[in-house]
């Protein structure tokens, strides 16, 4: 048996136990020696006297960490500009595609990443950085020596940093990965809900740091739905420990955006119960303002449109002054103003915005004292610093090689130090580099591993029917499972977009509870009102109730689906859904796929086999999301013995190093259960993708093969069949996903090769699944044997399962029709 799932997004297993990143440097480290040389400034004098404070106090001093910090901010806007530039125009290229990088966007959040990063996040504390700073994340990285020089030569080449931050694929302690703007976002949210989960729970280690989620937001990020679908599901809630600091340079990719929509954007925060702090200006523009007549400068500058703000912004001091000028020239505070200043002064002064002031930034951070959500509005410039600083075509923009040139003779850099972590700052380098050995953030626990949990040998699974659905069998195991004493039991956490009565959980939730920090008891039974199901709210509950919004949805199994390498606890997520709002959160499911998290799926009911509800609910390209989507694999087990096994074999693969998320796709449609026993070969078969329900006789010129709730079909146009053929087979494939996968990685040596063994080379196939058929079509491959592929490939509609099936032409006549058709083929082929 493989015992692989698919292959999913990480490389080699994790590391060992509780790998700490703290305090190490690796490989092709920074080098931080004290003899690097200091350019363009003595060290003598203040530097000597402010290193013996920083020695003596054990303390620094909160100018001296200031001017560190300057330092630090200063060398990873260049260290991500020059990464980019290097990537771009230095690395020889094989395919003359450009490589891109977003050097603007970095230089938007250097002071965010470094107040954040270098002062502010707390052994505790996780964060998702906007995917596209992840240069500058990664510069981050390297000055705290987590970070290698040749992975960031290799930016976004083969085993470098990566283009957008990867939990899987960086080495660099990436918390969430980012790429699809808006999820990394909402998963903070998700992510601080899991650790209410398992705290209150009591399943978190005792020293683990209660901490917060953090993330660094593009501005526009916030135009995806998604993050508001999250925003109200954390207000219901009422999500702690959770900061959004929004890099608020008023561009995207495209365009500057309007003033208005932020206004809604707060006012949505406010009204979901945050706290929204504004970080409007910097201390130039604040001591401005202050100065007699100053008012009118900030009224100015509050009127100005974005727009008019960015060029402005670009042009420069002259633009500035002209504008101003023409404005308020005649006004006398004004005018002093102008008069004091350069216009490199004045440009500087004008763009002198809370999100570049260190100062300014530290203290929205520091002075934070609960924890109740908090969104930063850090009002930026898009490529401050640099160049294209303003310019709205900011976000692809590359710096040319002069430009580099002038920024690094600025940075007083000299010729062949470009990478050199402390060339050209002006501050004491033993300092610094004290500094950055001493960031709290960096000596931190970044991942743990929680020991798995035991799965038994057999899943309860209480009376058994001769006539069942492969959802019922699902629903009924959980009940049992939350009626035992199982560790596994304890260890599970269910959570479903508003369908959980629908997809069978009634029992199980009745057991284990809904999970809310604040206790509720069931009115209904309180009532006397009868309900099979029982809705007791609490905080040890083992459901996590969403509304109606997949993306959540995936979004809580990504989050809870890490808990254990993010919160030191094994949590065994099970998420159910309709089938066909999969689609709906499916860039969510990728998402969580991409992290690598940890979640058994279960989709039902799925297919037309729902029939009467209609075209609107019926899937028909699921089967193929499930073999396409890596780190998730895909099971559609069809009688109730095959639901146990697979849903067990789930509870075990989603706790291997290697294993992954899985996928089993459901349906209501009740059949008849084959009577068996079940044993290990045939165990076996099933969790290897298939085993032959009705065998075929040795040469045997023709057979079935179907997936999940057309068995009963299957089975008599196979009766139908063997009256002409009798030596013809009827193959359940209980999982298309291994079996394909199988196929692809051993060739004739797989399951499905040595399945398909026994009937004749030119034998006939049919096979035939409530799915679309391209799903097992692949099949006639395998051994070259003739195929017919049944499925579905159209829209359905209310019906019952026998119209519907015969419209699909996955009906017993349609099958027996493809039958001959085979047959007839492998005749003619003979002849
Ligand atoms: C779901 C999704 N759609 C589109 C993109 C392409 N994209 C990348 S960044 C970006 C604009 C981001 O603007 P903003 O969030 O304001 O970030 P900034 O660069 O201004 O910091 C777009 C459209 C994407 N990464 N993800
Ligand atoms: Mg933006």
């Amino acid at each position: 048996m493989r015992t692989g799932g698919k292959p999913g997004p990480r490389g080699p297993p994790p590391a060992a136990e509780r790998r700490s990143r703290g305090g190490g440097w690796p490989d092709g480290r920074p080098r931080l020696d004290r003899s690097e040389s200091v350019k363009g400034r003595s060290r003598a004098g203040a530097v000597v006297a402010r290193q013996a404070v920083v020695e003596t106090a054990g303390e620094i001093g909160a100018t001296e960490k200031l001017e560190l910090l300057r330092a630090i901010e200063k060398k990873i806007l260049w260290l991500s500009a020059w990464t980019i530039h290097h990537a771009n125009h230095l690395r020889p290229s094989r395919d003359k595609l450009k490589v891109g990088g977003h050097q603007a966007s970095c230089a938007s959040v250097a002071s965010i990443v470094t107040a954040l990063f270098f002062d502010v996040l707390r052994p505790g504390d996780r964060i998702a950085v906007k995917p596209h700073a992840s240069p500058i994340y990664h510069a981050a990285m390297y000055l705290l020596g987590l970070q290698s020089r040749e992975r960031l030569e290799r930016f976004r080449a083969m085993g470098g940093a990566q283009a957008y931050p990867s939990r899987t694929k960086d080495a660099t302690g990436v918390d969430f990965s980012t790429g699809s703007v808006g999820l990394g976002v909402a998963m903070t949210l998700f992510a601080s809900l899991a650790q209410d989960h398992v705290r209150l729970r009591g399943l978190a280690p005792a020293d683990l740091p209660e901490g917060r989620m953090v993330a660094i937001v593009g501005d526009a990020e916030l135009d995806e739905g998604n993050v508001f679908e999250a925003l109200l599901e954390g207000w219901k809630y009422d999500v702690r420990n959770l900061w959004w600091v929004i890099d608020y340079n008023r561009q995207s990719l495209d365009r500057v955006v309007p003033e208005k929509l932020f206004a809604k954007i707060e006012q949505f925060f406010a009204t979901v119960g945050w706290n929204v702090v504004t970080v409007k200006y910097g201390k130039k523009l604040q001591a401005a303002f202050a100065r007699p007549g100053g008012e009118v400068l900030k009224d100015w500058i509050d009127a100005c449109p974005n727009d008019l703000y960015a060029a402005l912004t670009f042009k420069g001091g002259a633009a500035w002054r002209a504008h101003l000028e023409s404005d308020l020239g005649r006004n006398p505070a004004i005018r002093r103003i102008l008069d004091e200043h350069d216009d490199a002064g004045l440009a500087a002064l004008m763009t002198n915005l809370g999100g570049h002031d260190l100062e300014a930034l530290l203290e929205a951070f520091h002075a934070v004292a609960d924890d109740r959500p908090h969104c930063f509005i850090a009002y930026t410039v898009k490529g401050y610093g640099l160049p294209m600083a303003g310019h709205k075509d900011a976000h692809a923009a590359l710096m040319t090689p002069e430009q580099i040139e002038t920024l690094r003779a600025a940075h007083g850099i000299p010729p062949g130090a470009e990478w050199e972590p402390f060339a050209g700052l002006e501050v004491d380098q033993g300092a610094l580099r004290r500094f950055l050995e001493a960031v709290p953030w960096a000596r931190r626990t970044e991942r743990f591993t929680a020991p798995p949990v035991p799965v038994p040998a057999v899943l309860p699974m209480g009376r058994r029917t001769v006539q069942t659905s492969t959802q019922e069998t699902f629903g009924r195991i959980m009940g049992e499972l939350a009626r035992s004493d199982l560790p596994l039991a304890e260890r599970i956490v269910t959570t479903s977009p508003d369908v959980t009565v629908s997809t069978g959980l009634s029992a199980w939730v009745s057991r284990r509870h809904v999970f809310n920090r604040k206790e509720h008891e069931d009115v209904f039974r309180a009532e006397q009102v009868t309900s099979p199901t029982l809705w007791r709210e609490s905080r040890t509950g083992q459901h996590v109730e969403l509304g109606i919004a997949e993306n959540n949805l995936f979004l809580n199994l990504a989050a809870l689906g890490l808990a254990h390498e993010l919160f030191g606890a094994r949590l065994l997520p099970v998420g159910t859904l309709y089938d066909p709002f999969i689609a709906r959160g499916l860039d969510a499911l990728t998402y969580a796929c991409y992290q690598g998290a940890r979640f058994v799926l279960v989709a039902t009911p799925s297919g037309v086999s729902l029939a009467p509800e209609g075209g609107a609910h019926q899937s028909i390209g699921t089967p193929l999301v499930g073999m396409a989507q890596p780190g998730l694999t895909y099971l559609e087990p069809a009688f109730a013995d095959e639901v146990e096994v697979a849903l067990r074999w789930a509870f075990a693969h989603i706790q291997e190093p290697e294993g992954g998320a899985v996928y089993l796709r459901l349906s209501t449609r009740p059949i008849a259960q084959p009577d068996r026993r079940m044993d290990a070969a045939l165990e076996r078969a099933i969790l290897d993708g298939g085993y032959w329900l009705v065998p075929p006789s040795e040469g045997a010129e023709f057979a079935i093969a179907f997936t999940g709730a057309v068995a009963p079909e299957a089975r008599a146009a196979l009766e139908a069949v063997r009256e002409e053929v009798p030596g013809a087979g009827l193959l359940c494939v209980t999982s298309p996903d291994r079996l394909f996968a199988g196929w692809r990685a051993e060739g004739r040596a797989s399951w499905a090769s040595r399945l398909l063994a026994p009937l004749a080379p030119d034998a006939g196939l049919v096979t035939v699944l409530d799915g679309h058929p391209a799903t097992l079509g692949w099949l006639g491959s395998v051994r070259g044997q003739r195929i017919e592929a049944l499925g579905v490939d159209r829209f359905g509609q209310s019906a019952d399962i026998p119209d519907l099936y015969a419209a699909m032409r996955i009906d017993t006549e349609a099958i027996l029709d493809a039958c001959a058709r085979a047959l007839v083929e492998r005749a003619r082929g003979r002849a």
